[in-house]
């Protein structure tokens, strides 16, 4: 596919604008340095005019029927399938996932843009009984206004697409503020919802700083909602800034996702899902399997088989379909991992690779070897969120001790048993302290029509995706229709029960 950097204004109102004193920034491809799109840093104005986009259209929007919203999702959708080869290939030249990752985060944006499309037929709400006679309830589902969606960069078209598609068919108006590094991402997919014809306003893009177009859109007092996904310290602050407004915060953070191997495990099985687990992405999904807990019995047999394969595992251009491994997604990314593995030399041993690949293609790029370090529960290696290739493996002896050490942790989000005893496995989905459990599965893998998120500092309590999705982006309505004719107090007009 031939591909051009391009340059991009605002998308505010149902136009492309740029301010006439906007200074601008680039992207980059993390493999080649190339520039990847332009884009305007935004202001707190220009917040100001997106959120008042956003709740001029909201009236509107709000009164379209949910399965019309529905069939523009569908459109969305249906653009996005043809323009999935081309919008891949800019995930993975704007973020560094290698290709099959890159189509595959476009193919998660487009399952989860047609799960949404179909709830446009549901959103169901209740019917219950009343105490009272010719009294009829029931709820409904209504949009809380304008919500800001503010995303990270490791999903870069799958996470906004979570946030939108689930606001859209609900019917929120929206401002949509990307990670810096992904803006070409972003503007791709509002561009397809223009083309698809989401009316002006309904859903509208500011790039630009978290410290400025973030702070400006939680403080903005029209902004009911907020949808936040990305690191722990940043959720925490957008949390208490959204609380002053008493704003419905929604966070989806980290994770320290184990994957515990018991002694009776398939072990090719857990030799692939390892991999995909801790490599995939360069290690920078929240869900990425960032440890491993290795029954006793079978440590030194598959840290030589993990071993083993990763000799062959290839890091390079991540749009060659045979690359393992891409780079890591930019300079900031590569520094802060390699600090890491700094650390995990003074505090652990280091099993496998460890350092910057350099030298032809890799000196263009943010490229690093897939690192194993074999360490004790505790270290800050084995507890922190590193967010890079970088593999932390624990010790055991018994499945007690290997619950204890995945539930030792400040995070909560995904893990994974290998095992081939189905009380045991059953045991592990009560046991592990986590929002996701895989059985016999590495800790990746989320699909759109289950709800996904975490416990303990992984969030506040929300989930995404799936039919919670709408719980996020929705108020509750309690209506009471009575039809008797005269005046009916609950709990006080009292009838015999026989
Ligand atoms: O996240 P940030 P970054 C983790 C991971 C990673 C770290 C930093 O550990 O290394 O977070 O990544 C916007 N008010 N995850 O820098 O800074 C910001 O512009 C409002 C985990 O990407 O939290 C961006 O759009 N918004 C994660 C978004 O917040 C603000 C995925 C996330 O940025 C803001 C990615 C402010 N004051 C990173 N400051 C996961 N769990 O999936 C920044 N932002």
């Amino acid at each position: 596919m031939s591909f051009r950097a391009e340059e991009f204004g605002l998308f505010v109102g149902g136009r492309w604008v740029t301010p006439p004193s906007a200074q601008r920034f680039e992207t980059v491809n993390p493999a080649t340095g190339e520039t990847v799109g332009s884009f305007v840093v935004g202001s707190p104005d220009d917040v100001k005019d997106a959120v008042a986009a956003a709740h001029r259209a909201f009236p509107g929007w709000k009164a379209t029927p949910a399965p019309k919203r529905g069939e523009i999702l569908l459109e969305v959708a249906r653009r996005m399938r043809r323009a999935k080869a081309d919008l891949g290939g800019i995930v993975t030249r704007e973020m560094g996932k290698v290709i099959a990752e890159g189509l595959g985060d476009v193919q998660e944006s487009i399952d989860f843009i047609e799960y949404m499309a179909g709830e446009g037929r549901r959103l169901f709400g209740e019917t219950v009984p009343s105490e009272l006679r010719a009294k009829f309830c029931m709820t409904v589902r209504q949009p809380k206004g304008v919500v800001a969606c503010i995303t990270p960069w490791n999903f870069p078209t799958a996470i906004p697409n979570w946030k939108i598609a689930a606001a859209l068919i609900t019917g929120n108006t929206i401002v949509f503020k990307p990670a810096s590094g992904t803006a070409r991402c972003a503007a791709e997919v509002v561009r397809i919802y223009e083309e698809s014809g989401v009316p002006p306003g309904v859903l509208n893009l500011v790039t630009g700083s978290g410290g400025v177009v973030g702070n400006a859109l939680v403080a903005d007092p029209r902004v009911r909602a907020i949808s936040f996904t990305g690191g722990v310290e940043t959720g925490r602050d957008v949390y208490v800034r959204g609380a002053q407004g008493l704003k419905m915060v929604h966070l989806e953070l980290g994770g320290k996702n184990p994957v515990i191997l018991m002694d009776d495990a398939d072990l090719p099985l857990a030799l692939d899902g390892v991999l995909f687990g801790a490599f995939g992405t360069a290690g920078q999904r929240c869900t990425a399997t960032s440890r491993l807990i290795v029954h006793t019995k079978v440590y030194d047999e598959f840290l030589g088989m993990l071993t083993d394969r990763l000799d062959r595992f290839t890091v390079g251009d991540p749009l060659d379909p045979a690359t393992g491994m891409g780079p890591v997604a930019s300079a900031d990314q590569e520094k802060k991992i390699l600090g890491y593995i700094d650390l995990g030399r003074t505090e652990a041993t280091l099993r496998y690779g460890g350092r910057k690949r350099t030298g032809g293609i890799y000196d263009r790029g943010h490229f690093l070897e897939p690192t194993i370090f074999e360490t004790r529960h505790g270290t800050r290696i084995s507890r922190e969120e590193i967010f890079g290739p970088v593999l932390s493996v624990v010790r055991v002896g018994d499945y007690d001790e290997a619950v204890k050490v995945a539930n030792d942790v400040d995070y909560g989000l995904s893990s994974s048993i290998y095992t081939r005893d189905v009380n045991r496995a059953f045991r592990a989905i009560t046991d592990l302290e986590a929002g996701i459990t895989y059985i016999n599965a590495p800790t990746i893998g989320a699909e759109v029509q289950l709800p996904f998120g975490g416990i303990k500092n992984t969030g506040n309590g929300g989930r995404e995706a799936g039919s919670a999705a709408i719980e996020e982006f929705t108020e509750i309505k309690s209506v009471f229709v009575d039809f008797s004719s005269k005046l009916q107090k609950a709990q006080i007009d009292r009838e015999s029960a026989i």
